[in-house]
């Protein structure tokens, strides 16, 4: 039996003033789709099945480099985010999985299932974190950690990965996600290759300590905290580390990692070609990595994104994406954006799934240009809410997310429970 946070009732009265409208609009925009060929409820059960994992921290109020601005009920710890996290869980239909951070999330494993498997969530892929000190730790990664030029610091960053293994383990983690923020600020800093190569024998041996069933993650990253070079700064180096250390590495591609106007999605398109797409960040931005919720400024990117994710489904049986929200919340209440941006991601897979790709395979194959850029338009603009909010509906979560979250008043709930964050804390977090 799983624990719900809102109560249903509040979600069942929300979504009784829309229900009724809901089906009408689903039934119509059912209909426009079978002229097209396309079965709306085959749709609705792909999107029904769709996960993306909420990260721990993005519960959290994020902060930017000069300063962050704490929001009303914070939460305190893990099992606060746990909550919090289910929330989204619950009204969205969209998140059944959470990714652990660690150090942040240190906590007794067996607790940690327990806590989430009381609410219906599991773990995905478990993220590392080297890039900050931590407390009663030796050595420093201030010049970086699984790539630094002192051995001892290296090997307390392997340690700190084959810490995060064990912990998955326990969770029913699958995967492990690798981001460093290791570089060098000024040119002549570092050896290049010599810090390269330090950091692949780093992952060597992390590698050789992962479970038979696990994956590991890296992610590229081309600037920040280093702002000279970073050590994976982008997929072509991410693609060699993948091949370098074997079958169970892939890359993962964060849509804020790239220089501005770089073709992201022909990234995807590349690195799943040759087998090394192991999953996804979502968020978005408008100069760098902003981290801005997903879908929020260039949505049809995030279309054109999961137009390539849904052909390599298409021709792939066994693609399994590790599909993430990476995005920090300055401004808004993270529960909100999360859950919208959730939708956003079903949003895009959604209308991808609604291009005909032997259409559009034909008209690639004849230069018919306009045809085949006509196909991704097409589907690009048809409004496919009807088809979230009824799966949102069919599997009890709430047809109008901000709506129904608001009514339930779970923020200010927890602010009575949850001390207030003093202020003047920076960073993101
Ligand atoms: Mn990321």
């Amino acid at each position: 039996m799983t624990d719900h946070i809102i109560d249903p009732s509040v979600v069942e009265a929300e979504n009784a003033k829309l229900s009724t409208d809901l089906r009408n609009d689903y039934d119509s925009l059912g209909e426009r789709l079978d002229r097209r060929g396309i079965s709306i409820d085959a749709i609705k059960n792909k999107v029904a099945a769709f996960n993306i994992a909420v990260p721990s921290w993005g519960v959290g109020t994020g902060g930017t480099r000069f300063a962050r601005f704490p929001g009303k009920g914070e939460p305190r710890d893990i099992f606060d985010k746990i909550e919090d996290c289910a929330v989204i869980s619950q009204l969205t239909q969209a998140t059944n999985t959470v990714s652990l951070h660690i150090p942040w999330d240190r906590a007794d494993p067996n607790r940690l299932k327990q806590a989430a498997s009381r609410f219906g969530l599991g773990f995905d892929a478990i993220n590392s974190n080297t890039f900050a000190d931590e407390k009663g730790k030796l050595q420093s990664y201030k010049y970086g950690s699984l790539s630094a030029a002192d051995a001892a610091t290296r090997q307390q960053a392997i340690e700190h990965n084959l810490e995060c293994i064990d912990i998955g383990k326990t969770i029913g983690s699958k995967a492990l996600t690798v981001w460093i923020g290791d570089g060098s600020n000024f040119p002549g800093q570092v050896n290049f290759a010599r810090q390269f190569e330090h950091y692949l024998d780093s992952m060597k041996t992390v590698y050789s300590a992962l479970p038979d069933d696990w994956r590991i993650f890296t992610e590229h990253k081309m600037y920040e905290p280093a702002f000279y070079s970073t050590v994976v700064q982008d997929w072509g180096t991410n693609y060699l580390i993948a091949k370098e250390l074997g079958d169970k590495a892939y890359c993962l591609v964060d849509l804020g990692h790239h220089a501005p106007n770089v073709n992201i999605e022909m990234i995807v398109s590349r690195l799943a070609q040759f087998g090394k797409l192991g999953g996804f960040h979502f968020n978005d931005s408008k100069y760098g990595d902003d981290d801005l919720d997903a879908g929020s400024i260039d949505p049809f990117r995030l279309f054109l994104v999961f137009n390539e994710l849904v052909d390599v489904e298409s021709r792939d049986a066994d693609f399994r994406p590790a599909h993430m929200l990476d995005q920090s919340h300055n401004v808004t209440d993270p529960i909100e954006s999360l859950m919208l941006s959730a939708s956003d991601v079903q949003r895009s897979y959604a209308q991808a799934l609604l291009v005909n790709r032997n259409e559009l395979s034909a008209a690639q194959d004849a230069n018919d240009v306009l045809t085949a850029a006509q196909h991704l338009r097409v589907a690009y603009r048809t409004d496919v809410e009807p088809i979230l909010a009824m799966s949102r509906f069919e599997k009890g979560g709430a047809i109008d997310l901000l709506a129904t979250y608001r009514a339930s008043a779970y923020r200010a709930q927890v602010a009575q429970i949850r001390p207030e964050v003093a202020v003047g804390s920076s960073g993101i977090v």
